[in-house]
Parts: structure tokens; C-alpha cells; sequence
């Protein structure tokens, strides 16, 4: 089940010049940052509010690392903007199953790592009315040693 917006993907072209902004124009600091080789991006979380499920919401703000990333083929064709909307669950593996049983291409066929230790999948566009969709599991709150 789908229970929060996880966070809200913005492909910018100069990540630290962004994080700027959104410092400078909202108060919003860097939860977490660091980059996703696999993905192809540098990336920062700003944190903007906990969510009742015990979850959080963000902004993620994406750089590409290569020109061949699919940050930077999306960049290069529209400029910087909403890239992408991340629901959070705590099954991305059977949400992404049932969604796949709708008729929805499921781009990945486990789920990947995203931010913070995450297990990420996402939905094709062109089965979302043009909204790339990416599905999260957070990854489990580590409990402190005794
Ligand atoms: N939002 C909406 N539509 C998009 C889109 C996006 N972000 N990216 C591509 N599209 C559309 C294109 O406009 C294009 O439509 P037209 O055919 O009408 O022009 C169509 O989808 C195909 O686009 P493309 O430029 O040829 O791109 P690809 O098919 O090579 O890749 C996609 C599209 C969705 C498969 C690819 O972007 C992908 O695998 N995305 C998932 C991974 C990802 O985005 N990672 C970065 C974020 C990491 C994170 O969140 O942690
Ligand atoms: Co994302």
C-alpha cells in the first residue's frame, strides 16, 4: 500500500548551486546527500516533513554524473524541472507486483538501491499519464546498540 509522498525528484544542472536556492528561498537544509553510480546522479534530500507512517517526505535534487544518464538525456531535452514523483510503501515488492498485474510497465525486475539505503522501482511514464513514477521501501530504522 502506498501511504506517503516519498519525495519529489528535480533534475538540476549545478546540484550545489540548487541546494542554494532551496536554502536560501525556503529555510529546506541537506538531510542526506550522495551519489547513485548506478543511477547516474549526485543527489541531496531535504528533509521537509515526517509523514504518519512513520516515514518522511523530501525534495531530491539530481545532477547527472554521465552524459549517458537518464538525468542527463532528460535534461538535455526538456532543461531543469520535476523529473519524477516517488511514492513510499512499505512493500515495494508486492506494490510493484500488483501494479505490474494492472498493466503497468514496471521498469525493473527487482528492485534496485536508491537514496539512504532504499530499495527503489520505477513506472514507465507512458503508463502513468506522463509521470514518471518511482515506488520506495525506506530502509529499516537500524535500532541502537546495547
Ligand atoms: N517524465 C515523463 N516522461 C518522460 C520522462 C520523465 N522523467 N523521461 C522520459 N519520458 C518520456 C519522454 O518524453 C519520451 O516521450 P516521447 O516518446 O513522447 O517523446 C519517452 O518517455 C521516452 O523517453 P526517452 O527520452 O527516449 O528516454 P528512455 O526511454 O531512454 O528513458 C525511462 C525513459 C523512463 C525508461 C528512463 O528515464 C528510466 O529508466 N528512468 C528510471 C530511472 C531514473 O529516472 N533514475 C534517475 C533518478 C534516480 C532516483 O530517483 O533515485
Ligand atoms: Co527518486
Amino acid at each position: 500500500m502506498l501511504t506517503r509522498i516519498d519525495h519529489i525528484g528535480i533534475a538540476c544542472f549545478d546540484l550545489d548551486k540548487t541546494v542554494e536556492f532551496y536554502r536560501a528561498t525556503y529555510g529546506f537544509e541537506v538531510f542526506h546527500s550522495e551519489v547513485n553510480e548506478e543511477q547516474g546522479v549526485r543527489e541531496a534530500m531535504l528533509k521537509i516533513n515526517e509523514t504518519s507512517d512513520g516515514g518522511a517526505s523530501y525534495l531530491q535534487l539530481l545532477e547527472p554524473t554521465r552524459e549517458d544518464s537518464t538525468v542527463a538525456k532528460w535534461l538535455a531535452k526538456n532543461g531543469e524541472g520535476v523529473h519524477h514523483i516517488a511514492f513510499g510503501t512499505a512493500d515495494v515488492d508486492g506494490d510493484a507486483e500488483e501494479i505490474k498485474g494492472k498493466g503497468v510497465r514496471v521498469l525493473y525486475e527487482e528492485p534496485r538501491r536508491g537514496s539512504m539505503g532504499s530499495r527503489i522501482t520505477f513506472l514507465h511514464p507512458k503508463d502513468c499519464h506522463g509521470v514518471l513514477t518511482e515506488l520506495v521501501t525506506s530502509a529499516p530504522v537500524e535500532s541502537p546498540e546495547h
